[in-house]
Formats: C-alpha cells, sequence, structure tokens
C-alpha cells in the first residue's frame, strides 16, 4: 500500500476538520497539478523519456524548484528501472511517496514551538511588507488564547502606516492584550512589551516587526538590537524567530528566505496565502532548498485559518483524487 491510501485511510477516521482544511486550501495548487498529472498519464502508456521530460515540467510549473524537481525525478527514474514499472499507473503511487521522502528525507521534523521552560516564550515575526506577519499573530494568538495560554503581541512594525492600528483590531477581535506605542522606536516598544510580559507572567509574546528596512546590513542590525535587548530581559529570548512568506510569490519566497537566513537565526517559516496559489509546491522546495521547516501555514484570511504545518495532510490535499 502506498502512502497516499495510507493516509486516506488514517484520515478517514479522525481528524477530519482538520483534513477538510488543507483539503480546501490546498484545492488551487490541486487543481492545477493533479489535472495536469492525471492528463499526462492518460496520454501515456508507457514512462519513457518524454514521459519525465512532461512531469518535470509539471513540477516545476507548480513552484517546487528546479533542484528540487530533477531530485524528484532522478529517484523516480531510479525506481522505475529497479521495480521494472511500465505504465503511468503504476508510477501514480510512487510519485506520492517520493514527494513526501524528499520533504522528510531522513530527517525528523519539528514544527512544535520551542516553548521555555520557565517564564514567557517570546516569538519574533520576520519577513517582507505583505507577507502575512501581522495576521499571522493575529490568528497564532487566537490560536493560543484557545489553548488557554496568557498571550500579549507586540506592535513592533512602527515604520508602516497602520500596522499598528492593524494589530490592534486583532487584539480587540479575539480580545488579545497589546502593547503599542505611536511614533516610538520599534525596540523601545518591543522593551515595554518584553518587560510586561515578564512582570506579569504572560506565556506567549508575539512580536511584529517592520517588513523592510532599507537594506540588509540595517535590517541586520535592527534585529540584532532586537535580540540582544530581548535576550537582556528574558534569557534565551526570543525562542523563536518566524521567517513568514507569502507562499503566492513562489520562487521569490525562496530567495527571500535565503537572504533572510543570512541576515538573523531564523527557526522555522510561516508560509501564508496557500490557500490563494496554484504554486502549492514551493513547501517542497523550502525544505529542500533553504533547510527550513515549515512550520505553520496560512490557509485564509480568518482567525481559524492558521495551521501547525503537516506534510502528511498537505500530501494528502495535494493528491486527492489521483486514485479516481
Ligand atoms: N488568503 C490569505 N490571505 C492572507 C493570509 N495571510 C495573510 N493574508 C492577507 O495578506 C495581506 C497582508 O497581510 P499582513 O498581515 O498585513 O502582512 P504584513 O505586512 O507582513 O504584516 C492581508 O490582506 C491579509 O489578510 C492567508 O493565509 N491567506
Ligand atoms: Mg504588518
Amino acid at each position: 500500500m502506498g502512502l497516499f491510501d495510507k493516509f486516506k485511510n488514517i484520515f478517514k477516521k479522525e481528524e477530519k476538520e482538520e483534513v477538510e482544511k488543507y483539503d480546501k486550501g490546498l484545492e488551487k495548487t490541486r487543481n492545477n497539478f493533479l489535472s495536469q498529472l492525471l492528463t499526462l498519464n492518460q496520454n501515456h502508456k508507457v514512462v519513457d523519456d518524454d514521459y519525465f521530460d512532461n512531469l518535470e515540467e509539471i513540477l516545476i510549473m507548480s513552484d517546487i524548484g528546479v533542484n528540487t524537481v530533477m531530485d524528484i525525478i532522478d529517484r523516480l527514474k531510479k525506481r522505475v528501472k529497479k521495480e521494472k514499472i511500465q505504465s503511468p499507473e503504476e508510477l501514480k503511487d510512487i510519485i506520492v511517496d517520493e514527494m513526501f521522502i524528499i520533504y522528510v528525507g531522513g530527517d525528523i521534523i519539528v514544527n512544535k514551538i520551542n516553548y521555555a521552560k520557565e517564564g514567557p516564550t517570546v516569538i519574533l515575526y520576520v519577513g517582507v511588507n505583505g507577507a502575512g506577519k501581522t495576521t499571522t499573530i493575529g490568528k497564532m494568538a487566537y490560536r493560543l488564547k484557545e489553548e488557554g495560554k496568557k498571550v500579549l503581541m507586540i506592535a513592533g512594525d512602527t515604520f508602516r502606516a497602520g500596522a499598528t492600528e492593524q494589530l490592534k483590531e486583532w487584539a480587540d477581535k479575539i480580545k488579545c492584550d497589546i502593547v503599542y506605542k505611536e511614533n516610538a522606536d520599534p525596540v523601545s516598544v518591543m522593551y515595554d512589551g518584553v518587560e510586561k510580559a515578564k512582570e506579569e507572567n504572560y506565556d506567549v509574546v508575539l512580536i511584529d516587526t517592520a517588513g523592510r528596512l532599507q537594506n540588509k546590513v540595517n535590517l541586520m542590525k535592527e534585529l540584532e538590537k532586537v535580540n540582544k535587548v530581548i535576550g537582556k530581559l528574558i534569557e534565551g529570548a526570543p525562542h523563536e524567530t518566524l521567517l513568514v512568506l507569502d507562499a503566492t510569490t513562489g520562487q521569490n519566497g525562496i530567495s527571500q528566505a535565503k537572504n533572510f537566513k543570512e541576515i538573523t537565526d531564523i527557526t522555522g517559516i510561516v508560509l501564508t496565502k496557500l490557500d490563494g496559489t496554484a504554486k502549492g509546491g514551493i513547501v517542497l522546495a523550502i525544505k529542500d532548498e533553504v533547510g527550513l521547516p515549515v512550520k505553520y501555514v496560512g490557509l485564509g484570511e480568518t482567525k481559524d485559518d492558521l495551521r501547525v504545518f503537516d506534510i502528511e495532510k498537505y500530501i494528502y490535499g495535494l493528491f486527492k483524487g489521483i486514485d479516481e
């Protein structure tokens, strides 16, 4: 039995709601990718070079990333040879398996938040303008509050007009505490917020940051300062620095991730707007080409649309209907 059938059996019994969320969120990607794959299979009686050329193109079009696609194709070719596979029908299961393997590799995937053993856990959100940082913080705060945690949001983006207002709206909507200061230096807002969190025993602190400082060096200096100030108040903080990436930007997201990795110590990725793109294959490229785990995915704009990333549900969502 291939992985797809395995996932299908598991998900039939449990986690229905979660699976449906992924299912819906990946609809655009699946409609594009899976229909092309099925057409390809219909048009080819045998798995030959022409088949692989076409498959390669389909995978690249889903924004899986050229290098990652090459890896997948290589592995598929080896298996075809070894297992003497002839028809595309037989290859279907193996494509699912290999896409899963390319993500998981030999790694133990950790997408849990590294919570502090004691005191507040501080999570910093970075990423370019419009990636979805503020929205993600709103959704994340909602999730954590539902889990019973005492959550504080800090409006650390003091550059962008309206950014503080936007976070305040979220705070209102989900009834979350927030620290903000108009016309202030971001580091001073963060200082006040983290200090409050420490004194008033908050469980989790979510810090919003500005998307862009004129250049890489400035951003690096700013984040160094932020890390130093926060780390002085709470040992080990920030416990997580999550890079927020917009899935609809495709391969551009990959280069953003590589850049940010050089600027600061990124501990994970939040991939937003997966619901709004047909190029959801970017998840695989991030892991393979950037080497960072996707910890959360955004599957819509409402408070309920953030999910812990789950590769099994993702793969299932991508291939749902392949067996029909
Ligand atoms: N469809 C969809 N839209 C999203 C998602 N995450 C964020 N957005 C939208 O993307 C836009 C920019 O988000 P924002 O949080 O302001 O980005 P920031 O500049 O990084 O803080 C907003 O209109 C959000 O509603 C998502 O997962 N799905
Ligand atoms: Mg923002």
